[in-house]
């Protein structure tokens, strides 16, 4: 059967001096790497969205793709899963992802679409029972439509609540039925465009019921996977709520959802919320809510959500140093939530965005796995807190009030000395994996 991506072979591992255009030379599924294999470890997911169903538009044009499969019937979703699963054997990916409305068309009435989308996804099952990769994770599309431009869980219209609420339920099930490993959340219209006509008490105790109806349901249902908020602090909302890790943690310990709901963290989001991706990670492994990453990254002269292949070693090196060190993904994974450059129209584009990609993220982890084994980082981080290991500094901590604290400093006739943080002697080290 002729596919759209006829003269393109699997891509397989040769190693870093191959001279093969497509190739991997840093993924080889098979290495073990701290007692674990590649594939393993990374948990690669292709996402539907950005390279089966975006037609390369940007806010100035439309359309510059040509996909054969484009069109707004299931023949077209039909013949878009068999695309999907035709660059599933070339990469051998384990995973992938998709929204409701990436993989089916939608349809004003809730049934009809919803008959759609179920079918579209029994056929995406039997294509997976056929071999082929497994769902990360799926979720709903609350964004698109223009029934949501007001919000899904929180939009003033309880109607668009109710609609939000079906969709969500229909995506689990699916979600479900075909053994994803997590359903996330991401809301892109949670959030205002002014304040000036907003409630934020409301909006947010919606949305905290709102996620524990999603709870509630998972355990209904026997979900076994995990429920995941993807933060992100704007676009295409001038505000979203749930605006980095550290505000979500805060939404979800006002809910009392913390040991139910975890993160999915995407590069580009973290740098619009003005951090960094490590950062983020970092952060909700020490809040115990970390879960799952969208890998991509953003073009830093526009600063917009740019959604591009990961290209850079050293940021995904010190991305993977902290999944590590959280003890590795468990339900999650490395998502490409990321697109082809608008100009980059030929089935190769995609194959080879993919290609690169995986390579920059093996590499990435490899240089991780080798600074955490060899703990150099680590011995530096254990030295310079050392001082608190001590029986006298736990004792204060734990049991001193200020006044003790005041009287033992005077009585010592306490004058600490500053000592170096050793930044550029940390960053040459990393420098020396990278
Ligand atoms: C948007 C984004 C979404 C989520 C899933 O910026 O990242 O694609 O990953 O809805
Ligand atoms: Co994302």
């Amino acid at each position: 059967m002729s596919s759209y991506f006829d003269g393109i072979e699997p891509v397989r591992y040769e190693g870093p001096d191959s001279a093969t255009e497509l190739c991997f030379r840093h993924y080889d599924p098979n290495a073990t790497v701290l007692g674990k294999r590649l594939e393993d470890h990374l948990r690669f997911a292709v996402a539907w969205w950005h390279s089966f169903a975006w037609p390369g538009g940007d806010p100035f044009g439309g359309q510059t793709f040509d996909r054969p499969w484009f069109g707004d019937d299931m023949n077209a979703a039909k013949a878009k899963a068999d695309a999907a699963f035709d660059l599933f054997a070339i990469l051998g990916q384990p995973f992938f992802c998709f929204h409701d409305a990436d993989i089916a068309p939608g349809a004003e009435g809730f049934e009809e679409s919803a008959r759609n989308f179920d079918a579209i996804v029994d056929y995406i099952g039997e294509k997976m029972a056929a071999g082929g990769p497994r769902l990360l994770w799926g979720t709903a599309n609350l964004f698109s439509h223009r029934r949501f431009m007001s919000g899904a869980a929180t939009n003033p219209d309880p109607d668009v609540f109710a609609w939000s609420a079906a969709t969500v339920k229909r995506c689990m099930d699916a979600t479900h039925r075909l053994g994803g490993e997590n359903y996330v959340l991401w809301g892109g219209r949670e959030g205002y465009e002014t304040l000036l006509n907003t409630d934020l008490t409301r909006e947010a105790e919606q949305a905290g019921a709102f996620l524990q109806k999603v709870v509630d349901y998972k355990y209904k249902i026997g979900f076994r996977g995990t429920i995941l908020i993807e933060p992100k602090p704007q676009e295409p909302t001038k505000h979203q709520y749930d605006h980095d890790v550290a505000t979500v943690y805060g939404f979800l310990k006002r809910f009392g959802l913390e040991d139910e709901v975890k993160v999915n963290i995407e590069q580009g989001h973290a740098i619009l919320a003005g951090h960094s991706f490590e950062h983020e990670i970092a952060l909700a492994a020490s809040l115990d809510i970390f879960g799952s990453i969208d890998m991509n990254r953003n073009d830093y002269q526009s600063g917009w959500d740019t959604d591009q292949f990961p290209d850079n070693p050293r940021e995904v090196a010190l991305a993977y140093y902290e999944i590590l060190r959280a003890g590795g993904f468990s339900t999650g994974g490395t998502n490409f939530d990321a697109k082809l450059r608008r100009q980059s129209l030929d089935p190769l584009d995609l194959v080879a965005a993919h290609v690169g990609a995986m390579d920059v993220c093996a590499r990435g982890l490899k240089a991780a796995a080798a600074m955490l084994a060899d703990g150099v980082l680590e011995d530096a981080r254990a030295a310079r807190y050392a001082g608190w290991d001590t029986s006298d500094a736990q004792e204060m901590l734990d049991d001193m009030d200020l006044a003790a604290i005041h009287d033992l400093v005077v009585d010592a006739d306490l004058r600490p000395e500053p000592r170096s943080g050793r930044q550029e002697i940390l960053e040459n080290l990393v420098s020396r994996y990278v």
